[in-house]
């Protein structure tokens, strides 16, 4: 009997999940990303983790090298221009529609994606942290991270957990470095209790939180990768300002003739668009 036809998730969003968007800053998302799919993709990763890339391109930032230590997190920036398949999952159409609804927003473009696998009994500690707090070159905070799980995570394997809510106390301070051994867990006012939500996926699942959106993750204490593909994305109307914190995609898009400058929107093809497509 021939296998029953995968079915994925819808990516039109109900008012109700909208409103719990609004409520918590972040959204999970049911199996975007189909088993061939995944496959694929996980071959994908491995062969630029291990340094192999398609012909003519790679990836811009490499935060672990073959050889390295193998406990270490495999943490590599813009791994979309070393694969394209990596690059059809981070600009995929379906995360950009998503994302569109959750901020409303006309189109959506990558920021920058990054592969984010966490050895068995290895990977550090993410510090709790607010993304936009890294990206204040983008002028709006129209952001949202796309977390993919290539593989089932699950509580023992470090996920990421999100404080609930937090999206709504404004833009904190940058904690002291980001993948250290602590925690740093931000001051909140007297008397306020967030919930701190682990997010247990499903291989193909898709977690979306808001770049306020305090969140963190612990080392990986099971037996088995936890295996994640990040596509940061923004609005297709945030502006690039330069900033004192500056950041690598500057240097990176001026590889490029076509990039934007200060006061203008983000373009050219450092920051693909997801959504619409033309
Ligand atoms: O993969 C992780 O544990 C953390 C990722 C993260 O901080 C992010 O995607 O914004």
């Amino acid at each position: 009997m021939p296998a029953a036809a995968e079915t994925l998730a819808e990516t039109t969003l109900s008012q109700a999940q909208l409103s719990a968007w609004h409520e918590r800053g972040f959204h999970v998302h049911g199996k975007l990303f189909g088993d061939e799919e995944l496959e694929a993709l996980r071959a994908a990763c491995e062969r630029v983790i291990d340094g192999a890339y398609d012909p003519g391109s790679e990836p811009d930032g490499r935060y672990w090298k073959p050889g390295g230590d193998p406990l270490g997190v495999r943490k590599i920036d813009n791994a979309w221009k070393g694969s394209r398949i990596v690059a059809a999952a981070v600009t995929s159409e379906r995360l950009g529609r998503i994302a569109a609804q959750l901020l409303d927003a006309p189109g959506i473009r990558l920021w920058h994606d990054q592969i984010a696998y966490k050895p068995p009994g290895g990977g550090k500690v993410v510090t709790w942290h607010q993304d936009w707090g890294y990206w204040q070159v983008i002028r709006e905070c129209q952001t949202v991270t796309c977390w993919i799980a290539l593989d089932d995570v699950t509580p023992d394997q470090g996920p990421m957990e999100f404080l609930a809510g937090s999206h709504k106390l404004g833009l904190y301070p940058l904690p002291k470095g980001c993948t250290g051994d602590d925690e740093q867990r931000p001051t909140l006012p007297p008397g306020l209790n967030l919930p701190c939500v682990p997010v247990v996926l499903k291989a193909g699942e898709v977690s979306f939180h808001h770049g306020l959106t305090f969140h963190g993750s612990g080392k990986n204490l099971s037996a088995r990768w936890r295996k994640g593909l990040v596509s940061h994305v923004m609005s297709s109307a945030c502006t690039y300002r330069s900033h004192e914190r500056g950041h690598p995609n500057e240097p990176w898009m001026r590889k490029y003739a076509v990039h934007p400058q200060p006061g203008e929107a983000w373009h050219g093809p450092q920051f693909p668009m997801l959504w619409p497509r033309s």
